[in-house]
């Protein structure tokens, strides 16, 4: 317990008292968490030096935005509240965070602390604001009461048992199913119940697929992998299990041509079963027929008991199938990846970046861009659960280098951050914090001298380039060397190769500039069809 200077009460009883500052250092400490990553500032300098005398440990960036998307995937990593530390106002917060709190007195620190850690992790988890007023640090208390006042958090995520009419009606539909599949998110990511997982996808024997973050729960090269197969079986299914992923734009709201239906908006006749912590996700696009309600861990415990030992395996002819396309799809891109252009293009150089993840399965990806993200996402296979950390559900860039600290930190593995050279732009400044912790962080940057590419011309012929052009042969490797870690410049898959495999072994922090062809890739990656097109006539 932090105590400040002991003061001399009544005659010779020597009372202690705390303040602000130390109950909420102790108030994090009871709770288990050892890491907060902020950014000091008035008036939370002295917190954290406080904090890291007390054995916190303290990650400081250099803008609050990265130190709060460390915070967000560590909480995803750990399951534990990440801590970021900033300066703000919590009128702003307040809408967007899943809670928010001020505490006023020293003496509700303790309870604001735990209302704030159960907000955080339990039911769906989400961002919560506690706003702690500068001078709430300063008040002081007898350091017994205040030690009293600390809630050590009891059971802060609960199961959330499903109903057993809820599974039964679940396993009905999927015993029914000719053509199952499993869809697997972020969700099932973050519950850790990879080993129910794994089991209820081996012994139902349904073809899965994972989304972005849900890769590695079980190996991408797993048999029972639907990804390279991902355009035929999503039309073709005809039961469809959710697993902690949503219907939302990045499954096509569950409708329209991509599930098969006859225009954009057409329902393709699937039946959907969705396990999910949150009800209100049921029904938000399409008919759930089968909500099954609770954590992913529970929900997926009662299924395979519900579908017991005699389980039937799906048709061959629907494995076949899936089968059939897989492999086709897959050998057309070993091929793809195997040619060796001058210069770099995303395969070329994304075929080292596989080889080097199946390699160092434990080393976690980072990945961010348009084209840096798409491509990745489908060439580099991951092997083991929550590897892969990207830039989630709303694509937002900037996510670099806070959740390759964080990733670092968190893990103590060593992180390989892929980037398309826009995307690194928005928290670039952070490879100081890389090198300020020497962190086994290896930033590869796909140069491809803009935003989506560098190929743009300003059609007035002025000065300016056009909007999305980057200066062109940048090197960012020397941006690296300024703060001690290591720069190289790539341009042919070898010296990528020879880079990231001296990265790894050294666990020094790198960057690798890679250069990319610059007409290589598409406008917006994988969802161009989503830029408007000008209606207005010549
Ligand atoms: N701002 C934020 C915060 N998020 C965004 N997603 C965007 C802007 C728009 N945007 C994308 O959706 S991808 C991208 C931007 C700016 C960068 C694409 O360029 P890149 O990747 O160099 O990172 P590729 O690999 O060259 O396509």
């Amino acid at each position: 317990m932090g105590t400040v200077e002991p003061q001399v009460a009544h005659s010779d009883a020597v009372q202690e008292v705390t303040d602000g500052f130390h109950l909420v250092i102790d108030a994090l400490k009871l709770n288990g968490i050892d890491t907060i990553f902020g950014l000091p500032g008035i008036p939370i300098t002295d917190f954290t030096r406080m904090a890291q005398a007390a054995g916190l440990r303290v990650i400081s960036f250099r803008h609050e935005q990265n130190a709060g998307n460390a915070a967000a995937i560590a909480g995803f990593m750990t399951q534990k509240p990440g801590i970021c530390l900033t300066v703000s106002e919590l009128a702003v917060a307040k809408p967007l965070a899943k809670a928010a709190f001020r505490v006023l007195h020293a003496e509700d620190i303790g309870v604001g602390i735990a209302r704030a850690i159960r907000a955080a992790v339990s039911g769906r988890p989400g961002g919560v604001y506690l706003d702690l007023p500068a001078k709430l640090f300063a008040q002081t208390m007898d350091a017994e009461a205040g030690k009293k006042s600390l809630i050590k958090v009891v059971d802060p995520a609960p199961k959330q048992i499903p109903g057993a009419d809820a599974v039964k009606r679940a396993v009905d539909l999927l015993k029914g199913a000719k053509k199952p599949l499993i869809v697997l998110g972020k969700g099932a990511a973050y519950a850790q119940a990879d080993a129910e997982i794994h089991s209820l996808i081996e012994k139902t024997g349904i073809p899965y697929l994972p989304m972005s973050m849900a890769k590695g729960l079980l190996p991408d090269t797993h048999e029972q992998c639907a990804s390279a197969a991902r355009s035929y079986v999503l039309p073709e299914a005809d039961v469809v299990m959710l697993i902690g992923a949503r219907l939302n734009w990045l499954l096509s709201h569950g409708k329209g041509k991509t599930w098969g239906g006859k225009d954009h908006k057409a329902w393709g006749g699937q039946k959907f079963i969705q396990i999910d912590i949150s009800p209100q996700e049921m029904d938000s696009n399409v008919r759930i027929d089968a909500p099954v309600v609770g954590d992913i861990g529970s929900c997926v415990s009662a299924l395979l008991a519900g579908i017991g030992s005699t389980w039937a395996k799906p048709s061959t002819e629907w494995l076949n199938a899936i089968a059939e396309r897989k492999y086709k799809n897959i050998a057309k891109m070993a091929e793809t990846l195997a040619k060796n252009p001058t210069p770099m293009n995303f395969h070329s150089a994304l075929n080292v970046v596989r080889d080097i993840v199946k390699a160092n399965p434990d080393a976690i990806l980072v990945n961010e861009g348009a084209n840096a993200l798409d491509f990745t996402r489908s060439i580099v296979d991951m092997y083991k659960p929550r590897k892969r950390l990207d830039v989630g559900t709303w694509g937002v860039m900037g996510i670099g280098m806070g959740f390759s600290v964080a990733a670092a930190v968190v893990s103590g593995e060593p992180v390989i951050a892929i980037e398309g050279d826009s995307a690194f732009g928005f928290s670039g400044m952070e490879v100081e914090t890389v090198c300020r912790y020497n962190l086994p962080v290896c930033v590869v940057i796909f140069n491809n001298n803009g935003v989506y590419r560098g190929t743009d011309v300003n059609p007035t012929g002025g000065a300016d380039v056009a909007p999305t052009v980057f200066v062109k042969g940048a090197r960012y490797d020397k941006l690296m060397e300024a703060f001690g870690g290591v720069g190289v410049h790539a341009t042919t898959p070898a010296e990528l190769r020879k880079a990231m495999e001296e990265a790894i072994r050294s666990r020094r922090p790198t960057l690798i500039n890679a250069v990319i062809d610059e007409t290589a890739g598409t406008e917006s990656g994988r969802i161009t069809s989503l830029n408007p097109a000008s209606g207005k006539k010549k």
